[in-house]
């Protein structure tokens, strides 16, 4: 099964953070198929943190979702987050995006991301690598969403 994921932090090395965490999930029984470059993003929700960098991948597994959810989240656990305030700082974040035109509303886990569709953070780097994925539940493309979403947070590519 194909997933896009969306990675983000802002604390420590951010970009050394991401490339740990990349290696992290192919050691997982993932193969990364495509990568986003990486963008500064401005922080959404929480004010006054660091500036994030964010990345999209494409990934291809065996797992289902609710077994990448736990993969994703031992190896936030691994790399030192800290379960604290939702939206706040953090070394490491891994959100499942979208799990090919799949729709999952469970207490644990709702594909696609809920947010995803309002935040630059997630649609800029996700648009580079999957401009035409269509979105399961807006029945739009990524490309599409990026071009509608509101979100005037601030961007720039950074690597
Ligand atoms: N993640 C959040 C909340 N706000 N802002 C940016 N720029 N990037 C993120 O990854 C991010 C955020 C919650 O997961
Ligand atoms: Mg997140
Ligand atoms: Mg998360």
């Amino acid at each position: 099964m194909r997933y896009y994921l969306g990675l983000g932090g802002n604390l420590g090395n951010r970009e050394a953070c991401l490339r740990r965490c990349r290696k992290r999930i192919e050691r997982s029984e993932i193969r990364i198929r495509r990568e986003s470059s990486l963008y500064e993003t401005e922080p959404v929700g929480i004010r006054g943190q660091p500036w994030f960098i964010n990345q999209a991948i494409e990934v291809e597994t065996d797992l289902d979702p609710i077994e990448l959810l736990e993969v994703v989240k031992s190896i936030e656990t691994d790399m030192g987050r800290i379960p604290g305030i939702v939206g706040g700082s953090r070394m490491i974040d891994i959100d499942i995006l979208l799990a090919g035109d799949l729709v999952v509303n469970t207490g644990r886990l709702q594909l696609p991301h809920p947010r995803m569709a309002s935040r630059n953070f997630v649609l800029v780097p996700l648009c580079e690598i999957a401009a035409g994925a269509v979105h399961p539940v807006l029945g739009k493309t990524i490309g599409e969403l990026q071009a509608e979403c509101g979100d005037t947070s601030a961007y720039s590519l950074y690597r």
